[in-house]
């Protein structure tokens, strides 16, 4: 991103005393992060201002830091910053309508145009690699709580620097650096699980279905969650241990919650673009990292017979 676009974030913050920034429903680590970190940042720079960072919390990423309770009605022309959000039908915890004025900071494809200054920027890794990037380029200040959430979202999102790119690197190694980070200290926050984690990875491994075309899928239920004591959200995520294996390149994880009658499908790829696949059903995400929610099982099902299609026409293609 050019520079100019970073003075004009800052002076856009430069100009509000109280500031609200939130993320999507559902958060992941890069989510709370780029949140907290960018929070965490204006205070530093700006003691006067008044900074939220909203939304619901999620137990296991309390480590990161600590969300923020604000009556939006009571704010006196704040300032909304969306980060890692590419539809404000996602934001969480924040009511977009209030706002006069809106930066939105995101990495995912473009969906809804939110302020007069947005990045959106499909090459970064995560939004925490934006903000970061914001951060070094301006006068926000950078210290070692700062460094650490950002590091959590860029190597959480790029799967362990899987998804980078030089200038991920590049800036990991100036936060490192600036930020005077233990990234040893980091790690077992992020990786470090229960054994009947990897034990649900393995049985994933086993029942996963594979189709000739190199399409694979597997249902899991409520009964396999309880029987492994995982929680839906971590069986999900595991689609990302599943990439770079021989003959598959499409792959997809359909976890059913039974209270609400919800198919959540998680779809990963290393070849075949998905999102607009996922589109048809309503879903979205990056071309290579789709999902989509649903209640209909009939659409699953369509849904995986695209998607196998999909890795057939692929499959033809590379021969
Ligand atoms: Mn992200």
């Amino acid at each position: 991103m050019a520079n100019a676009i970073y003075k004009k974030i800052y002076k856009k913050i430069r100009l509000y005393d109280e500031i609200v920034i939130v993320r999507h429903i559902g958060p992941d680590p890069d989510a709370i992060s780029s949140q907290l970190a960018l929070r965490d940042s204006i205070k530093e720079s700006f003691p006067n201002k008044k900074v939220y960072a909203v939304g619901s919390g999620v137990h296991k990423f309390k480590y990161i830091g600590t969300l923020d309770k604000v009556d939006e009605t009571k704010l006196i022309n704040p300032l909304l910053i969306v980060v890692d959000l590419p539809n404000i039908a996602r934001i969480d915890g924040a009511n977009y309508s209030l706002y006069k004025d809106v930066i939105k900071i995101d990495h995912h494809p473009l969906e809804d145009h939110m302020g007069e200054v947005e990045i959106v920027d499909t090459h970064a890794s995560s939004a925490a690699e934006i903000i970061a990037e914001l951060i070094l380029n301006t006068k926000l200040k950078l210290d070692k709580s700062i460094a650490e959430k950002l590091f959590i979202g860029i190597v959480s999102d790029s799967n362990r620097f899987l998804l980078s790119t030089s200038k991920t690197l590049r800036i990991v190694a100036e936060l490192i650096e600036k930020g005077h980070i233990n990234i040893k200290d980091i790690y077992p926050k992020l990786y470090q699980r229960p054994l009947s984690e990897v034990k649900f990875q393995a049985y994933l491994a086993q029942n996963l279905t594979v189709t000739e075309n190199g399409f694979a899928y597997i249902k899991i239920g409520t009964k396999e969650i309880d029987e492994y004591h995982v929680d839906s959200s971590t069986a999900s995520n595991m689609i990302n241990d599943f990439n770079y294996i021989d003959g598959i390149y499409v792959w997809t994880f359909i976890t059913y919650a039974e209270k609400n009658n919800q198919y959540k499908i998680n779809i990963r790829s290393r070849g075949p673009i998905i999102n607009e696949i996922a589109a048809k059903y309503n879903g979205g995400g990056h071309k290579l990292a789709s999902g989509v929610r649903t209640d209909s099982e009939q659409d699953v099902n369509n849904l995986l017979k695209d998607l196998d299609i999909a890795c057939k026409l692929y499959k033809e293609n590379i021969k």
